[in-house]
């Protein structure tokens, strides 16, 4: 069974989406949540230091901080000030709560329900048979997980699970007692999530990670925002965006959806924008099909190939594709046999659209690509992104000022926790050094990523799952696949803050391991602690809590997998845990030299502002087999529905932190009181026989014959291109199949999914 609903639900209005984004309504908007959450006091102290140079790093996303001169006194916004208030919430959890609730009842409870009890204050276990969770102290529990760690046949019947939430400290010291235990079942969040980036990346230009900074944004001639929706998911990159305007530049956006944030923008923290009309953001909007993308950065570069043909010399830069680049010919052979039709149907755009977008590259000096989710959760995510660097290098748009490819980050140190080694594929010389450093063999098979976990746990070769920081039941896909993969493991433990599926759905023996958030104090018996994060432009700065924590039984994550990994590896002379819990610099110190980087790490992190890692893509030195860029050769594909289907995408509302609802609206989006929509363009409405606000169930449609159902939604007529929707995630993830991901990168195809929509059954 999937999760059942207890909101307030069906009370659906709609109202026009919006237009324009940010501004004074939604600073009261992220002040009204904090205060439903805590007191003025702790909401004053947490948003005073958020972002500030030493003060507690957002939770939110990953968007970068500008340099401490630059600094803003609110230096977050509404969303992250919702993330933070979520997180100090006066609310708790304790032992009666779970005396009161069996996990049963729990497991039919709603997500946003289950957040909203609280912050957990200590462990508690579910030992095998029993129905409820009960107290057990921090010894036992990590004792019991250790044992069960031990029994196994193979340390590869273990997972261990991370959310891009977890800082760079207790990343790098999971994936050492990961690795000292002999496993590289590392999945992570990125998997779900901006995997297909990191192998398009890592092929074309020997790094995974993207290359501009914020200065680049802001001095660039033109700036693409595909597939991301930053008004909700990184607000404050409007704020980059409209200083690109100021100075010049202009901005296009390519999105199935008009999104706010991409129209227009009002600077809440400014006069002009709290008063004004705000700055338009999008100078050109594309509104293209789902997954039309691969085909429009095709039909661009056939576009410039052609411009080159009739003005040799002066379009492409001949010098970057000679010295730094390969694979140029096989590439531009390819690209010529592009066809219109074929392009104009799977983007769903006119002809002239793109050629004046084509001019606007042609007029720009400096280009620079963003993208989100849009790209990477698509069958052909990998192609895409290839084909985006193929765009960029033809213009020697790569390791220059304001151009370069921008994969913008979810989670606030997703990216750190990858550089800190959580990847169940680390290349041979992190593992090298990390063997070096700490004194082992460190296994060298690839471990099992987020996908293949699951399966492994369905047929039982997975038996021990850790999860820290996420919640993988309701962020994986295939919901009843992965919840009965869960459920036939031994032992499932959380290191979690706060309540979630993933706790209901569990092993035949649970742990919830309750630890600090990012705003709570760290003290430990060398003093206070801070942690750090790298946000998705490679600065690495410090984050320091304020508040004091919401129970004194919490450990923190680092001295939680410090124990952990005492209990489970018995003595390890080389690898000093106990030191490591009493003083994270001295993780610092190990990591400075493990990870290249980050040499006098502890020295260089506490300047203000912290430290920006080398990318070696800045000074056109690539990291791969040839040492030079690659030039990719892409076939054309494009998402097709069978006739009365629609593609539907699974996207985030305004009010949630990915499987986290806050409430029941998406205001920008014009949803209000329900999340159980699914947005269809009215022509497709009609020729569908449905009204708006029918009642309907999504079906998937898929080869394995399984009935992929989520039923009871409404339907919202919304601009969406004709073919196609959209509704929220998780509610929807029970549509994903498992065995639906993305080529090359496994990353399952959250953006592209068959459905029919199905009126609802009578009285069902
Ligand atoms: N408030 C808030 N902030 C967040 C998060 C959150 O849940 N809430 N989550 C964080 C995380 S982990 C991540 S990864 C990011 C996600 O940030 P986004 O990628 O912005 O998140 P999504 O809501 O998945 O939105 C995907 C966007 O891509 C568009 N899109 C869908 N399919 C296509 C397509 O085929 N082509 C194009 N061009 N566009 C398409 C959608 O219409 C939508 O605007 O946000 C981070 N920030
Ligand atoms: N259908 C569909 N599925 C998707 C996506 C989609 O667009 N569509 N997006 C995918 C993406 S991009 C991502 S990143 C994943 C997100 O997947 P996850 O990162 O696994 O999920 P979150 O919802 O961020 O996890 C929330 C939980 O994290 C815990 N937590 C919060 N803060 C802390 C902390 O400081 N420390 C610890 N230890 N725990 C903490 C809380 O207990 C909370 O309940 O979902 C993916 N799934
Ligand atoms: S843009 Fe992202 S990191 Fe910045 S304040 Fe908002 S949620 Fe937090
Ligand atoms: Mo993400």
């Amino acid at each position: 069974m999937s999760a059942t609903d207890d909101d307030p639900t069906d009370d659906l209005t709609v109202t026009p989406p919006k237009t324009w984004a940010t501004g004074l309504p939604a600073v009261t908007h992220a002040l009204g949540y904090a205060l439903g959450q805590t007191t003025v006091r702790r909401t004053a102290l947490t948003l005073l230091t958020v972002n500030q140079t030493g003060g507690t790093d957002c939770p939110g996303c990953a968007w970068p901080d500008p340099g401490p001169a630059d600094r803003h006194r609110n230096e977050y916004c509404e969303n992250g000030a919702k993330h933070i208030a979520d997180e100090a919430t006066s609310r708790r959890v304790t032992r009666e709560f779970f005396r009161r609730h069996s996990v049963a009842e729990l497991g039919a409870k709603s997500d946003l329900w289950l957040n909203q009890q609280g912050r957990l204050t200590e462990p508690m276990v579910k030992r095998s048979g029993a129905e409820h969770y009960e107290p057990i102290g921090w010894d036992e529990a990590l004792g019991l997980l250790a044992t069960e760690l031990n029994a196994l046949d193979s340390p590869d019947q273990a997972l261990f699970y991370t959310s891009g939430r977890l800082n760079n400290e207790a990343a790098f010291l999971l994936q050492l007692l990961a690795r000292a235990y002999g496993t590289n079942n590392l999945p992570d969040c990125s998997n779900l999530c901006h995997e297909s980036s990191g192998s398009a990346l890592n092929e074309t230009l020997g790094v995974g990670k993207g290359s501009v900074t914020l200065d680049d944004i802001h001095h660039s001639d033109l700036v693409f925002v595909v597939g991301q929706n930053p008004g909700t998911n990184h607000p404050r990159m409007l704020s980059a965006l409209e200083e690109t305007k100021r100075n010049g530049g202009r901005v296009i956006a390519v999105n199935p959806l008009p999104e706010a944030g991409l129209m227009r923008f009002k600077h809440p923290q400014k006069a002009r924008g709290i008063l004004g009309r705000g700055t338009a953001i999008a100078d050109r909007f594309l509104q293209i099909r789902p997954g039309g993308d691969l085909a429009l950065f095709q039909a661009l570069n056939r576009l410039l190939l052609e411009a080159e043909d009739a003005a040799p010399g002066t379009v492409l830069d001949h010098a970057f594709v000679e010295e730094h680049s390969t694979g140029f010919d096989a590439f531009a052979a390819h690209a010529r046999t592009i066809g219109w039709d074929d392009v104009l149907a799977a983007t769903g755009l006119r002809r002239e659209e793109i050629e004046d977008v084509h001019r606007q590259v042609l007029a720009s000096r400096s280009v620079i690509v963003c993208w989100a989710m849009g790209l990477t959760q698509h069958k052909h995510g990998v192609p895409t992104i290839r084909e985006v660097v193929n765009f960029l290098l033809l213009r020697g748009n790569i390791g220059r000022p304001g151009a370069g490819v921008c994969p913008v980050r979810g989670h606030s140190n997703v990216q750190g926790d990858r550089t800190m080694g959580i990847w169940e594929r680390m290349p041979q010389p992190f593992l090298d050094a990390l063997g070096r450093e700490f004194g082992f063999t460190p296994p060298t098979a690839h471990g099992l990523d987020s996908v293949d976990g699951i399966r492994a746990m369905l047929d039982g070769r997975a038996t021990v799952f850790l999860g820290v920081a996420g919640n993988f039941v309701r962020a994986s896909p295939d919901s009843d696949a992965t919840e009965r993969a869960m459920r036939r493991c031994r032992l499932t433990a959380h290191i979690s803050t706060k309540l979630n599926r993933s706790h209901t759905v569990c092993g035949d023996t649970a742990l919830i391991l309750p630890t600090l958030g990012r705003s709570d104090r760290d003290v430990q018996s060398a003093g206070e602690q801070f942690v750090t994060v790298e946000d998705s432009m490679s600065e690495v700065h410090v984050s320091r809590g304020r508040l004091a924590p919401a129970s004194d039984h919490l450990l923190s994550e680092v001295a939680i997998i410090a124990r952990l990994a005492r209990r489970t590896l018995g003595d390890t002379p080389r690898i000093p845990w106990e030191e490591f819990e009493a003083d994270y610099g001295t993780v610092r110190d190990r990591i400075a030299r493990v990870v290249p980087g980050f040499e006098d790490f502890n020295t260089r992190v506490a300047a203000p502002g912290g430290f920006r890692l080398p990318n070696p893509v800045d000074a056109r030195v690539f990291r791969t087999p040839s040492g030079r860029a690659v030039f990719t050769r892409n076939e054309f594909t494009m998402l097709r529905a069978p006739a009365g289907h629609l593609v539907l995408q699974t996207l985030r509302s305004h009010d949630q932190w990915n499987t986290v609802p806050y409430a029941m609206d998406d205001r920008y989006r014009g949803i209000h009181h329900a999340r159980r929509v699914v947005l269809v363009n009215p022509a497709d409405l009609e020729a569908l026989n449905l009204a708006d606000r029918a009642e309907v169930d999504l079906v998937g449609v898929w080869h394995d014959g399984v009935e992929r159902r989520a039923r009871g939604f409404r339907v919202v007529a919304y601009p969406t291109p004709p073919g196609s929707a959209a509704a929220y995630y998780p509610e929807t993830n029970v549509l994903v199949p498992l065995d639906s991901v993305a080529d090359i990168s496994n990353t399952p195809t959250s953006k592209g999914i068959v459905v029919r929509l199905e009126p609802a059954a009578a009285g069902g």
